[in-house]
């Protein structure tokens, strides 16, 4: 396991780690620090060894991402219905003709797959797919995941579990995982905004709960939320909303959240993970890929974090109009941890607008991303492509910070770049990860 590095490059051998970097020195710096640093992953929905074929990886699974999928449908004739009654195989290789070989590469997710496959050294051609389903056949899941996660420069994944879906609770139920890099977090989605699709589920499972949330329905929801703490021990409990997302009003979601949910993080000492702004189902002929993003009312996370302060909230805003309502209230409430620039604004020029505002308004207090990957070897491009664009953004603030003649150390680049990409998280869920 990568451990947090305190060793120097050869291009930095000059500077101590207490040393004054030179201007000249602090891009190198820089890259150095960010590439020896591993990495926590916040939120991903990969998955342990444990739960088997929940856990995708390999080619025809990163050819058939719902990101790729969304970009294939606007370059192939081929029609949803269509698609949905190919086989994984089929499915892969109409993305692989259609994407990679038909057009350039150049998006953000079809250049992920490149960089993979350039990662394990296999073609990037059209020969590329045939040579890449032979090697990922050859590899052994345990081992291929801790090179996987050498390569991405992560050491701990946090996963995204649904206590509510039956693959992934009979794995719970059986035993569950105990794998100190795959670290699991309890998704209330269908509790928090499908309870009148989901309620009876846990009535079946002996919860005296019903659809209006009346009587022992609050109290049972919290006795339902400790079994599964316990079963699971999450780091943190999370939910995704919609751009109408309102705090307080009159709706389940509201009451569950404020007299359930979050009263149980505080018994549990957990955060709150609320990421907010998705349009569910725009397009539902395109399956996954049909979420959209909207603009949402941050008064109701200013809501929560005044209402409830003794909540601690972990919070990703998809539209790119709520970043900077999002630092202001960041600025304003403590127990707000602002993290990642989620789904369709992680790209470059997206995550560097962000990024250079979050540490303009907020220094180091905030956790700049997490890779959202579903398919495992995602994490090599997603990671490489974070750290890519990070480097010039915190050089420019060490130049800044430079030329108001302070200091600038290695110890100091260090000491930030932990804050943002570990000890925030740490500090904020308990993770203790290897020294
Ligand atoms: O980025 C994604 O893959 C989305 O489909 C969502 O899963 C989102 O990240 C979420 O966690 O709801
Ligand atoms: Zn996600």
């Amino acid at each position: 396991m990568r451990t947090k590095p305190v060793k120097q490059s050869g291009a930095n051998r000059k500077s101590s780690p207490s040393h004054p970097l030179t201007v000249k020195q602090i891009p190198s710096v820089v890259q150095d620090v960010l590439s020896k640093t591993a990495f926590i992953d916040i939120h991903t929905h990969l998955f342990s060894p444990a739960f088997g074929k929940l856990g995708l990886w390999g080619i025809d699974e990163l050819l058939t991402y719902h990101y790729l999928e969304a970009e294939f449908f606007r370059s192939s004739e081929v029609t949803p219905e269509r698609y949905w009654k190919l086989s994984k195989s089929e499915q892969a290789d109409a993305i692989w003709n259609a994407l990679f070989v038909q057009n350039s590469p150049i998006s953000e997710a079809t250049r992920g797959v490149i960089a993979v496959l350039n990662a394990f050294d296999l073609p990037t051609d059209a020969s590329g797919l045939k040579k890449a389903r032979a090697f990922f056949k050859e590899q052994s899941i345990e081992k291929h995941t801790q090179k996987v996660f050498e390569m991405a420069g992560i050491d701990t994944v946090v996963m995204t579990n649904d206590p509510l879906d039956s693959e992934e609770k009979t794995v719970w139920m059986n035993g569950g995982q105990d794998h100190s890099q795959f670290q699991p977090v309890l998704r209330l989605d269908r509790i928090l905004w499908g309870w009148p699709r989901h309620w009876q589920e846990l009535a079946r499972q002996g919860y005296a709960v019903d659809e209006r949330v009346t009587g022992k329905s609050i109290s049972e929801v919290r006795r339902f939320l400790a079994d599964w703490h316990k079963r699971m021990r999450p780091l943190y409990m999370a939910v995704s909303l919609t751009d109408q997302f309102l705090f307080p009003d009159e709706s389940v979601t509201s009451k569950i959240l404020g007299e359930a949910v979050l009263p149980s993080c505080r018994e549990f000492g957990l955060p709150m993970s609320l990421m907010i702004g998705v349009r569910r189902q725009v397009n539902p002929a395109i399956r996954l890929a049909g979420d959209a993003a909207g603009k949402a009312d941050l008064r109701a996370l200013e809501n929560l974090c005044r209402d409830f302060p003794e909540n601690r909230f972990l919070v990703s805003a998809l539209s790119r109009e709520n970043q900077h309502e999002l630092c202001v209230y960041a600025r304003k409430f403590n127990n707000l941890m602002p993290f990642g620039c989620w789904w369709f604004l992680n790209n470059p020029s997206i995550v560097e607008e962000i990024t250079r505002e979050r540490i303009e308004m907020l220094g180091t207090s905030f956790i700049p991303q997490h890779s959202d990957a579903r398919v495992l070897e995602q994490v090599i491009y997603k990671w490489k492509n974070t750290r890519r664009t990070l480097a010039p953004i915190l050089t420019n603030s060490y130049n800044l910070l430079h030329s108001e003649g302070c200091a600038v150390t290695r110890e100091m680049v260090q000491r930030d770049v932990n804050r943002m990409f570990r000890t925030n998280f740490e500090e904020w869920t308990g993770l203790q990860t290897a020294e």
